[in-house]
């Protein structure tokens, strides 16, 4: 290109100068509260750059007066505002003449400020705006600055004028100030009580999905059991989602910060306060809970897709004994005829507790081989369990290679010296690249030795058996500011590497601690992928913003209590809105021993976690599913239905992958104007239609339940139903072998015959349940492809997407479909052999046939049958049978 026939660009910038309309305040004497106790004075406006373009603002912020409460203050900060695109605006608060630490761009890729300007397409409306505002006819986002003494700024909605951050501070209260101390960053905003409902911010064991006033959520990744509520556990994920009474308008606010720090929650006002890093905060318009979903993982990244394979039921115990106890548990739920796709091993495996060995005496190479060739024959899988501390060991090539790679994290020059089950332990750093090598050489070895299918990362938060002491000469181990680490403000050396440790580049400890189980799970995704050429399967415990790409989740260590088997829907619940769709809890506990009415109802709502596995702590009675008829029955129950409705979960995972919508989702995402299921903790939704609702009391045989208006469906007897012309708590009935699982008005279910493992259930027919709406019409999608290769849904690629319709058209059913790459489909061959109509009153006796239409040709069917009645309500349940309708045709 010619180089003088380029245009160069530039920009006309606005400045705008403040005269301070309050004089800042002189002294700390102003205040009535005692000088030492001040955390901060605030900050005031020294100057403020509007872009030309109105959707960008960068202002210099003046320190006030100093405090000596946690630590000397940054006497200037720069500010910037921008509408990153019309959903997203961004505040960006820091000092300004020195860098601080920020989450790399190749862990969280973000918009370099010098790009911001071209995001949107010129704004023609944008004036001179006074007070300084950010805004653009397309974005419903508002930031304004205000120049009050200390300053403030807000973001309001532009469409309904609500108020969704307000950080104006509160005259003489400290607490609501912007303070930036090197070791301590405070951001305060008030927020409306009685329309405000937060969910999110975690991770933490809750009671209630909906965050409860008056509580501090402490992020700091932490080995600690999440049978223990309200406090920090393995993962850090500082972001909320906020819908608004009465008409459930969403929107998200994510913190982009990797360091410690407390996150006050009052009902009226959310505080942030942070031991490092900078304010990098990220507001997601909305306004609806699923774009806000799919605006949040635009940014922090898509969730993985995950295999068809790993949403077929999983059996796991930390003390299997030797390979004979692992093909007697594989044998055991053969015999019982209950599916189980993938066997597990913990760290039982290991000899010495060290990675990538085999324990020679009782789980030996070649007999382990035999036994996962014999899995993978029968159509099954294998996950092992990897923990990141390398034992220090000379005999052991692990560890000389990493010594040769030098990739662990030193402290004081030296590797850190940790211990964990194999005794001593050095960490591989995962930040830094060499790593990866070594971590993926490491799997492709033992990979030629045992071939699993996935891995298991534990311990990566990173847990560490002894607590490191301090270095007194510095505040990075014992900063000033103290979290509430495990809810006693513990130090937040306790158990971990210590915060002076340094990684790849001298990053601390300090900064880069909440990002070890999110770095540790990508390399240990790429790995898989370059050594098995599949899409890879990782399930790990630590998470931070952004683990979606690469990672499933469970919740680690819960207890065999009912309290515990409620607890998990809220953090199942919690870890889709971060973006880590796949997500499960230990079914029947992890830690004390479980029961059979336990292990029973924890199975029934198991079965439709989006993840299910079974795994329980070594010294617990054993809890395989088979050990109990009760258990077996329900088992083989719950199970056919999840089996049969693979399709849906794997289509579900793909909507999660493509546009970061959970996978188990809260009411209020098909609901948002009944403000009655914004407090709802004991009930999900998968996708948009499917409602589950378990029994989650000991003796109980009734489950009192929500459902929002509309005709719903029993989805294991159809005509069980109910018709709600509005919301309602109902009192169903959930004996001891059911849970209830109801399918709503509107909904298409492409449905596969029951099996023992995915593979055989993929070749069964399938069975379209369509559930006619009031309005007389409903739709579904379903996506296919094998299930297992590295990309999905690509340019080209081979997958087929058959989107389903259907309605009522005067006496006629008619049912369509719309199929996008049918070649993939149709060279599969599949049928769908059954067409099940529920939602037709009995008084539609007119019914004489059935038409499909289907690529423009019609089809009558006469083998339709009124399957039977439900009084109650009055509807029918019509089957269409032997049908041979080519999937894709
Ligand atoms: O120190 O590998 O959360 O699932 O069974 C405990 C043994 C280490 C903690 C995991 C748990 C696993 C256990 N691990």
């Amino acid at each position: 290109m010619n180089k003088k026939t380029r245009a160069r660009p530039h920009y006309f910038l606005l400045l705008i100068f403040f005269a301070f309309l309050d004089p800042p305040l002189s002294s700390s004497s102003d205040f009535p509260v005692a000088a030492e106790e001040i955390t901060g004075y605030g900050y005031n406006l020294r100057s403020v750059t509007v872009d030309s373009s109105g959707k960008s603002l960068t202002a210099y912020l003046q320190l006030i007066d100093n405090s000596s409460v946690f630590g000397p203050d940054v006497q200037l900060l720069s500010f910037t505002a921008s509408l990153e695109t019309k959903d997203r605006l961004r505040i960006r608060i820091t000092d300004a003449n020195k860098p601080r630490w920020e989450i790399p761009n190749n862990i969280i890729p973000r918009q370099h400020h010098s790009r911001l300007r071209r995001s949107l397409p010129e704004n023609p409306l944008h004036h001179r705006h006074s007070p300084p505002q950010i805004s653009h006819p397309d974005s419903d986002l508002i930031f304004t600055l205000h120049n009050t003494t200390p300053f403030g700024f807000t973001v309001t909605r532009r469409s309904s004028d609500d108020t969704l951050f307000n950080t104006t501070p509160h005259h003489h209260n400290p607490s609501t100030y912007l303070i930036f101390k090197y070791q301590y960053l405070q951001l305060s905003s008030s927020l409306p009580p009685q329309t405000s409902n937060l969910y999110g911010i975690g991770e933490h064991t809750k009671g209630t999905f909906r965050l409860q006033h008056n509580q501090t959520l402490t992020l700091w990744n932490a080995d600690i059991g999440s049978a223990n509520t309200d406090v920090n556990l393995y993962g850090s994920h500082p972001f909320y989602m906020d819908v608004r009474s009465p008409k459930g308008i969403t929107h998200g606010v994510l913190l982009l910060n990797s360091n410690g720090m407390d996150v006050v929650y009052n009902g009226d006002r959310i505080t942030y306060k942070v031991i490092g890093g900078m304010l990098d905060l990220y507001f997601f318009a909305g306004p609806t809970p699923e774009m806000v979903m799919e605006q949040y993982t635009d940014l922090i990244g898509r969730p993985a897709p995950m295999p068809y394979w790993s949403f077929g039921f999983h059996q796991c115990r930390y003390g299997y004994k030797d390979v004979y106890d692992l093909e007697n548990v594989v044998a055991g739920y053969a015999k019982a005829r209950i599916p189980l796709e993938v066997m597990w091993t913990d760290i039982d495996y290991m000899d010495g507790y060290k990675d990538f060995t085999l324990d020679p005496i009782n789980f030996p190479a070649d007999k382990m081989k035999k036994f996962v060739d014999s899995l993978h024959k029968n159509g099954q899988k294998y996950v092992v369990i990897l923990d990141p501390g390398i034992s220090v060991n000379e005999t052991y090539p692990t560890y000389i290679r990493g010594m040769q790679a030098e990739i662990f994290i030193k402290r004081n020059g030296v590797p850190y010296l940790g211990n964990v089950w194999p005794g001593s332990t050095y960490f591989p750093d995962f930040l830094n690249p060499s790593s990866e090598t070594f971590w993926s050489n490491e799997i492709k070895l033992f990979h030629e030795i045992l071939p699993v299918d996935g891995l298991w990362i534990d311990m990566n938060e990173i847990s560490n058996f002894i607590s490191s002491p301090a270095n007194p000469s510095s505040t990075i181990d014992n900063p000033p500011y103290k979290i509430n680490n495990s809810g006693t403000q513990r130090l937040i050396n306790e158990k971990t590497v210590p915060a002076t440790s340094l990684h790849y580049r001298n990053i601390t400890e300090y900064d880069i601690h909440n990002l070890y189980g999110f770095l540790e799970s990508r390399a240990t995704n790429a790995a898989l992928a370059n050594v098995t050429g599949k899409r890879p399967f990782v399930l790990s415990r630590s998470t931070f913003v952004g683990s979606g790409k690469y990672t499933a989740h469970w919740t680690g260590d819960n207890a065999a209590t009912w309290s515990d088997l409620a607890y998990t829907i809220p953090s199942i619940l919690n870890f889709g809105l971060f973006g880590v769709p796949m997500v499960g809890a230990d079914i029947c506990g992890f830690s004390r021993n479980t029961t059979e009415e336990l292990c029973r109802r924890w199975i029934q709502l198991g079965a439709f976690y989006p993840f299910a596995r079974d795994h329980s702590d070594k010294f617990t009675t054993r809890q395989e599913l088979y050990l109990w008829n009760s258990v077996a029955t329900t088992a083989r129950k719950v199970l056919g239905l999840r089996y049969k409705l693979l399709p849906y979960f794997y289509t579900l995972m793909y909507d999660a992958h493509s546009k970061g919508i959970p996978i188990a989702r809260p009411i209020f995402f098909s609901f948002p104007d009944d403000t009655k299921t914004y407090e709802i903790s004991s009930q999900f939704l998968l996708g948009k239609g499917v409602m589950v609702s378990p029994v989650l009391e000991s003796g109980s045989v009734s489950v009192t339940t929500y459902f929002p208006s509309g005709n719903w469906f029993d989805l294991f007897d159809y005509s069980r139903s109910l018709s709600l012309k509005q919301g309602e708590h109902i009192k169903l009935d959930a004996p001891p072998d059911h849970i209830n699982v109801h399918v709503r008005e509107g909904n298409i279910l492409a449905m596969q015959g029951e099996a023992m493992t995915t593979r055989t259930a993929r070749k069964t027919p399938f069975e379209l349940l369509v559930v006619i709406s009031n309005e007389g019409n409903s739709s579904g999608d379903v996506f296919l492809d094998n299930g297992e290769d590295l990309e999905i849904g690509g340019e080209g690629g081979k997958w087929t997407i058959v989107r389903f319709s259907g309605g009522l058209m005067g006496n006629k059913v008619i049912i369509e479909s719309e199929v996008l790459n049918e070649d993939y489909a149709l060279s599969q061959k599949w049928i769908i052999d059954k067409v099940t109509i529920l939602g037709l009153k009995t008084g539609f006796g007119k019914i004489k046939g059935c038409e499909f239409l289907v690529s423009g040709m019609r089809m009558r069917h006469r083998n339709l049958a009124v399957k039977a009645k439900d009084e109650l309500n009055g509807f029918v349940i019509l089957e269409v049978s032997k049908l041979s309708m080519l999937i894709g045709k």
